[in-house]
């Protein structure tokens, strides 16, 4: 974790900053250190980060159009050298929290104000509620933190004046699978995978939102976002149906293929990992170009390596037991062959055996 001196010259930073522009991952970590800081600082623009795996050059424009005083990047791994260089050349400071490893190249990470908690790893967050400590936004902290299965020390405050919301003493793993918070959690992840102007009218809403309640509330500003995430929740439970009814029990890998018009595969294989959590679980959305995998379990981030390391073109990196990668879809034959001849890693006995479905 970061010392309270690294927390108290970020807080300095932003509070320094008259115009401040967040950029910030697509996901409910990233979507909550933004509102943290955002409502402590009670100013500044948001843009949501869709480029993989790092903030890329097409986001200067976003740099050009609003001009900021800083920009503060969330709970993104890399950053391209473009638009390190972009800032630069306009003489605007970029303070970067992350908490994943980097493959930023030195010295492009040199051009920025960059913190990073890895490898201890917290989520951003986590970091961002321990910027500024307000009580009020304790629950989007919580929210964000149980996204990316991480129980804060604060939570278990909050467990005990909310055990609706979260009842005391679960593990985040079990958190984000079974309580309402996690619910919550999944729901926001999924109304994120949405247009552009639903998603605005999600994050103002939220900005103003002082309790969990507010999210799960129907009412005219919410319908779409219920709207969306009931859809994609169909979605989600179909997906899990079929892996459970495909899946070869004796296999130590679980291997799920799937299509469509959303890719959530880190929310299918956290369910996954959670009601299987002995086995290594691979989850891939197939588009016609490019297969999106999440990996879970043991070992996750050495497999995704080892995985991925021979396809020209593929990506992947993240947390130890939880990662993500992108594979060209001409290559997801390699991939999967790469994947059954881990068997070192995985120490097992039978590596013929594995078989993928
Ligand atoms: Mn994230």
């Amino acid at each position: 974790m970061l010392t309270s001196s690294q927390l108290e010259e970020i807080r300095d930073q932003l509070e320094a900053s008259q115009n401040p522009l967040f950029f910030y991952d697509n996901d409910v970590d990233g979507l909550c250190s933004f509102l943290i800081l955002r409502r402590a600082l009670d100013r500044g623009k948001g843009v949501i980060i869709k480029s993989f795996p790092d903030l890329k050059e097409q986001y200067t424009k976003k740099v050009d159009e609003l001009n900021p005083d800083a920009i503060i990047i969330l709970d993104k791994a890399d950053i391209s050298e473009e638009f390190a260089n972009h800032a630069e050349q306009k003489g605007i400071p970029i303070l970067w929290i992350d908490h994943h490893k980097t493959n930023t190249p030195k010295q492009t990470v040199d051009k920025t104000s960059y913190y990073t908690s890895h490898p201890s790893a917290e989520p951003v967050s986590y970091i961002a509620q321990k910027i500024f400590n307000r009580p009020q936004d304790i629950w989007l902290a919580i929210i964000g933190c149980i996204g990316d299965v991480y129980m804060p020390d604060f939570a278990q405050q909050f467990s005990q004046e909310n055990p609706d919301l979260l009842p005391q003493n679960v593990d985040a793993f079990t958190a984000l699978q079974t309580t309402t918070i996690g619910k919550i959690a999944r729901k926001l992840n999924f109304g994120l995978m949405d247009t552009t102007t639903n998603i605005l009218q999600l994050i103002r809403y939220l900005t103003k939102a002082t309790t969990p309640h507010d999210i799960l509330e129907e009412n005219s500003r919410t319908k779409q976002f219920h709207k969306r995430s009931n859809q994609l929740e169909e979605f989600f439970q179909k997906q899990i149906k079929k892996a459970e009814t495909h899946f070869d029990k004796n296999s130590p890998i679980l291997f799920f293929t799937y299509s469509g018009n959303t890719s959530m595969s880190s929310e299918i294989s956290n369910r996954l990992a959670f009601d299987h959590k002995d086995k290594i679980v691979i989850v891939a959305f197939l588009r016609p170009e490019k297969a999106n995998i999440s990996i879970r379990g043991k070992n996750a981030l050495k497999i995704t390596k080892a995985a991925t390391e021979n396809i020209l073109g593929a990506t992947g990196g993240g947390h130890e037991e939880a990662t993500g990668a992108m594979v060209p879809i001409s290559d997801f034959e390699t991939f999967k062959d790469n994947i059954k001849h881990l068997t070192n890693i995985q120490n097992y006995s039978k590596p013929n055996e594995i078989s993928l479905q």
